[in-house]
């Protein structure tokens, strides 16, 4: 074989690309990290769950054939609560970094799936820490947790930083605190460099359509248009501290690429109410909201407007609530120059955007006669 050329030779430094393995892929972080890895270079592995229908819509866009060469999105069947899994799939990629972003991550569904969820949250995060032992990967492979705000359940103080004390308040947030410790274990037994992220909300407009932020601008986009007429809320009085999770996997990445392991608090430093969410939404539509019992008739409706309103429905009240959560970042801030960019009338605004071009094209399908998925959970 001919030599290389010699200015080839000394131009050209092979840097292997590196492997990020990320759990959760299908969900909303794992989304915009998967995203954010390709745009950086990296070879992107996920594990998504089978499932009977298709469930990558969040990652389509990403989507490679398989059947093409050079391949840098790569998705496994595994699953969190299946060891044997998540350790074939860790021998085979071998990742530089493993980002643990899956979870049964719905905070009432806990209550009626505790076992389920300390299975997938809890034991899943250990596994996971297992399989970088058993296979000897403690020098390569670096972890980030998806830790909570959630862990702080009813606050000991305010704003909640990296050392105030836990108090967790459900079944997700008590799994949520095993990973938290386990991870902390593993980097102090074992020399892993491990991390927990511990993330206050963040949302945008793939966030489930079950958590509140994104119940409410689907409603508020539907109501607008006449195909939905009433918003079911719980606790109108709960305060969370919202972001966009676009620039919180970027906190995630950045976890990983420090010296030294170690946890960080990410959030906006700013709170507001789902009652204050809903009256944002409404505002960027222009929409008038009553709520039930503010000047309506009987069946809840505002006579003056004809406009939907906004009921309470104590189903969606939790055994055990949350009432109020503010994150102080400022060591993400100082050691890691982090700072949220998007505001929260901005995270609003694109996800109303999003929401009420789902619903014009929901109404243009039910004016030419299709069925409408209409669901209001
Ligand atoms: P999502 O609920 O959108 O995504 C969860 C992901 O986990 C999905 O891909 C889901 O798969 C997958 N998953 C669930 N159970 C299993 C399992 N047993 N095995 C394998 N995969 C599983 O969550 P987010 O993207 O919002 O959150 C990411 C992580 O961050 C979660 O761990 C969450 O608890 C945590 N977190 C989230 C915050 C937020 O505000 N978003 C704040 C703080 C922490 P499928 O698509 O098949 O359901
Ligand atoms: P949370 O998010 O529990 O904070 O967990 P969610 O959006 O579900 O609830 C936020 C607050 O709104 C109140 N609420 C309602 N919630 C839902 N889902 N539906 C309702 O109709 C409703 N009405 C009022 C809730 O009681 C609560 O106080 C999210 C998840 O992403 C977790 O995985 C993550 O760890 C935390 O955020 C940080």
């Amino acid at each position: 074989m001919p030599a290389a050329h010699p200015s080839i030779i000394a131009t050209t430094s092979i840097v292997p690309v590196k492997k990020a393995l990320i759990t959760g892929i299908t969900g909303q972080d794992g989304a915009y990290l998967a995203e954010l890895l390709l745009q950086k270079g990296y070879e992107v592995h996920g594990i998504k769950r089978r499932s009977s229908l298709f469930n990558t819509d969040r990652i389509d866009h990403l989507y490679q054939d398989p059947h093409e060469p050079n391949q840098r999105f790569i998705l496994h069947h595994g699953d969190l609560t299946d060891s044997s899994s998540l350790i074939r799939i860790m021998q085979q990629v071998r990742p530089d970094e493993l980002y643990n972003l899956a979870a049964q991550s719905h905070v009432a569904v806990s209550f009626e799936e505790p076992e389920y969820t300390a299975n997938s949250d809890a034991l899943g995060t250990l596994r996971l820490l297992e399989a970088i032992r058993i296979l000897g990967l403690e020098d390569k492979t670096r972890f980030y947790q998806a830790s909570t705000s959630e862990l702080y359940g009813k606050v000991q103080e305010i704003p909640q930083s990296e050392t105030t004390p836990f108090y967790p308040r459900s079944p997700y947030a008590a799994a949520k605190l095993y990973a938290y410790w386990i991870t902390v274990n593993y980097r102090e037994a074992y020399g892993i460099y491990a991390c927990n992220g511990i993330l206050f909300n963040h949302e945008s407009p793939i966030r489930g359509e079950t958590f509140v932020t994104r119940k409410i601008t689907r409603a508020i986009a539907r109501i607008k248009l006449g195909l939905q007429e009433r918003l079911y809320l719980g606790n109108l009085d709960a305060k969370r501290d919202w972001g966009h999770a676009r620039d919180y996997v970027l906190m995630q990445w950045l976890m990983l690429q420090q010296e030294q392991p170690e946890d960080f608090v990410i959030a906006t430093g700013r709170q507001y109410s789902v009652r204050d969410f809903v009256d944002a939404a409404a505002q960027a539509v222009d929409l008038s909201i009553r709520w039930e019992g503010d000047g309506v008739d009987e069946k809840g409706y505002d006579t003056a407007t004809g406009n939907c309103i906004v009921s309470v429905d104590p189903r969606y009240f939790r055994p055990t609530e949350v009432e109020t959560l503010l994150g102080d970042a400022t060591k993400a801030r100082e050691k890691l120059g982090w700072s949220p960019q998007v505001s929260f009338q901005e995270l609003v605004q694109d996800m109303m955007r999003s929401d009420l071009a789902e619903a014009q094209r929901d109404a243009l399908c039910a004016r030419e006669g299709y069925r409408v998925l209409d669901r209001n959970e």
